[in-house]
């Protein structure tokens, strides 16, 4: 069927491809152009960023794996035994487990967009815990959810790992962590990654790594762009480039023209000039005050925080 082709040669029909569409035309237009990280996730995407947490440049993923083994008694103790974890995001197999063994939780919740994703992400976890009741939750949560009966008047903790709020603009932040204390409700507790303001190099070379991972995860993108949308981007002419933004705290990633180009996308001619980029990702990086501050009007109150040895990225603890 086209069904079964379009996923064989990874062509999202309906819904998606429009908003996908819509997002490329709109950016494209902008003075600035710009297409919203959350393209770059198809299958080679996934992949690609599977393969950047290995990275010896990309500390994140290794620094709060390091936090919730090293800290797992004082992180048990602050959260307390019994509660429902409710992660947002299918869970990953190495972080979910460091939790999981932290806390004796009563109920297992991950909440995803994707069932596909979420089924398999369960499959590991429901063998390695035979006697836990796991409740898979298909949805968007950047709005409130109904939680399901397993939750049932116990107390709840949001586990919300990776700094993956790094990657909103601080407004949408604020409204993702309000959409989770809905979500969670009274005396819940949230537990969020974040990663930490830190030395421009050390923070550029995570995002430009000497094997080119990064920049094929950002190339990728115009990959998607071209198979998706039928887009004509030359893509031997544009580069990856990393941007610290001081005054935002943010690194930018950007794909930048290296001469004069013009395509088409969906019947839209666009152009670029040499040195114009399109503005592919922002990741803001924070300290305890920022953090604190986000938190805050987010409706959480942060209570206890733990960083790796080398004080790279924070694992921090708020109640509702
Ligand atoms: C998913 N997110 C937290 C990653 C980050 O570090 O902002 C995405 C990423 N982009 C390039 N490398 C990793």
């Amino acid at each position: 069927t086209q069904f079964e082709q379009d996923l064989i040669e990874e062509r999202p029909a309906g819904r998606l491809r429009d908003q996908f569409r819509a997002d490329v035309l709109t950016g494209l237009r902008q003075r600035q152009k710009v297409v919203p990280a959350r393209w770059f996730y198809d299958l080679r995407g996934s992949e690609l960023f599977e393969e950047i947490t290995r990275l010896p440049e990309y500390y994140p993923t290794r620094a709060e794996i390091e936090i919730l083994a090293n800290q797992c008694g004082e992180i048990g103790a602050a959260v307390g035994e019994g509660r429902a974890v409710v992660e947002f995001g299918a869970g990953s197999a190495t972080k979910t487990p460091l939790l999981l063994d932290c806390i004796a939780p009563a109920a297992y919740v991950p909440i995803d967009i994707s069932g596909a994703f979420l089924r398999e992400a369960c499959k590991p976890l429901a063998r390695r815990y035979p006697d836990l009741p796991i409740v898979p939750v298909e949805g968007d949560f950047t709005h409130p959810l109904d939680l399901p009966d397993a939750v049932d008047g116990r107390p709840v903790l949001g586990f919300f790992p990776g700094s993956t709020i790094g990657n909103l603009a601080p407004a949408e932040a604020v409204d993702l962590l309000r959409a989770m204390r809905a979500t969670l409700g009274d005396g819940s507790v949230l537990l969020i990654g974040m990663d930490m303001i830190k030395d421009r190099q050390v923070l550029v070379e995570a995002y430009d790594d000497g094997a080119g991972v990064t920049a094929a995860f950002n190339l990728n993108l115009v990959t998607r762009i071209n198979r998706e949308l039928g887009g004509t981007i030359p893509i031997d002419a544009l580069r990856h480039k990393i941007v610290w933004n001081v005054e935002r705290a943010r690194i930018e990633m950007h794909l930048e023209a290296s001469r004069d180009i013009a395509f088409d996308i969906c019947a839209q001619h666009f152009s670029m000039r040499a040195g114009e980029t399109i503005h592919t990702e922002n990741s803001h990086k924070y300290d305890l005050a920022s953090a604190t501050q986000l938190l805050l009007a987010g409706h959480w109150t942060p209570f206890a925080h733990f960083h790796d040895s080398e004080r790279r990225f924070m694992v921090l603890l708020a109640r509702a």
